[in-house]
């Protein structure tokens, strides 16, 4: 058995006015709480440090690199790095990088109880526009603040195990986990802010939304035969709601904890990596089972193409 023992820790909404300090703080408390729950390994979900702030429209890029971190830690996130080492716990969370030459990133890193950035993977699938986007009941600028990630899908070895990472819109693309999956990965680790409502189509609410957001990573976890844990940023953040749904699902694509609640929320899971083997020896033998002379639309193609009418 190689057990992780793992917290998924579900943050409630951050207000356009708190503080990095202020929500290191509450990061803490749930990482507290996670060490008495005995886990060594907490992950924390995408731009976890801020508001959603890709809801906003701005011009000013001067304002625009506030929301950003420059330095990892910081002053304002060193007391999570103190606690997370003497905790003796590994971490993983999402924030706004600002690299030396000026690139931004949707990024996520994974610490581990050394203290030392083990993994770090930069968003692929950004969603939303540029532009102020009349046409939306509210915006999502992700296109505008950040660039497509440059790091692929990587994975890394660490917790006796094959860690990966990946943020928010890349669960619901196939490819994903996929690329993952063919490098042996056993832990995909994810964070997300969901809008509840579908700011093209009013009558998609949260209900249907949540519904999509297990779907896209059990699916993952079964096909890849993987452990996925899946943490939001829940609730309302100014008037802007946000789907909770944190979960933890195992190699079978089946849910194995979750939250109840919209609210800083620990789900914690003891997950042994071993459990993955059966899947990966056997339906999901990729050596065996893959026709990769079939797959060449996947890497050649982008958009549809449609067959001649
Ligand atoms: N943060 C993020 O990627 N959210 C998207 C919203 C898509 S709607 C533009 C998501 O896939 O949940």
């Amino acid at each position: 058995m190689r057990m992780v023992h793992v917290a998924a820790a579900q943050l409630g909404p951050i207000q356009k006015v708190e503080s990095r300090q202020a929500v290191v703080a509450r990061m803490i408390v749930l990482m507290d709480k996670a060490k008495d729950a005995g886990a060594n390994f907490i992950i924390f979900p995408e731009l976890a440090l801020t508001t959603f702030f890709p809801r906003y429209f701005m011009e000013d890029q001067s304002e625009v690199d506030t929301w950003f971190e420059k330095d990892l830690p910081s002053p304002a996130t060193q007391p999570l790095f103190d606690r997370a080492r003497d905790h003796g716990m590994a971490m993983s969370f999402g924030y706004a990088e600002l690299t030396a030459d000026g690139h931004h990133f949707n990024t996520s890193v994974h610490i581990d109880n050394s203290g030392a950035i083990v993994g770090k993977y930069r968003k692929v699938h950004l969603p939303g526009h540029v532009e102020f986007d009349t046409g939306r009941a509210f915006q999502h600028l992700e296109k505008r603040y950040f660039e497509p990630g440059d790091l692929g899908f990587p994975v890394y070895r660490t917790l006796e195990g094959i860690f990966g990472m990946c943020i928010c819109n890349d669960r619901r693309w196939p490819e994903t986990y996929r690329v993952m999956g063919l490098q042996g990965v056993e832990m995909v680790t994810l964070g997300y802010n969901t809008p509840s409502v579908n700011s093209h189509k009013g009558d998609e609410g949260p209900k249907q939304r949540l519904f999509h957001s297990s779907l896209v990573v059990q699916a993952g976890a079964y096909q890849n035969s993987t452990w996925v844990v899946s943490v939001a940023k829940a609730g309302d953040e100014d008037g802007h709601p946000l789907i909770g749904g944190t979960i933890i699902v195992n190699p079978d694509g089946e849910v194995v904890a979750e939250a109840s609640s919209e609210e800083d929320e620990l789900v914690v899971h003891s997950c042994d990596l071993d459990d993955t083997v059966f899947g990966k020896k056997t339906i999901f033998d990729f050596v065996r089972h893959r026709r990769v002379e079939h797959y060449t639309r996947i890497t050649e193609q982008v958009g549809v193409e449609l067959p001649p009418g």
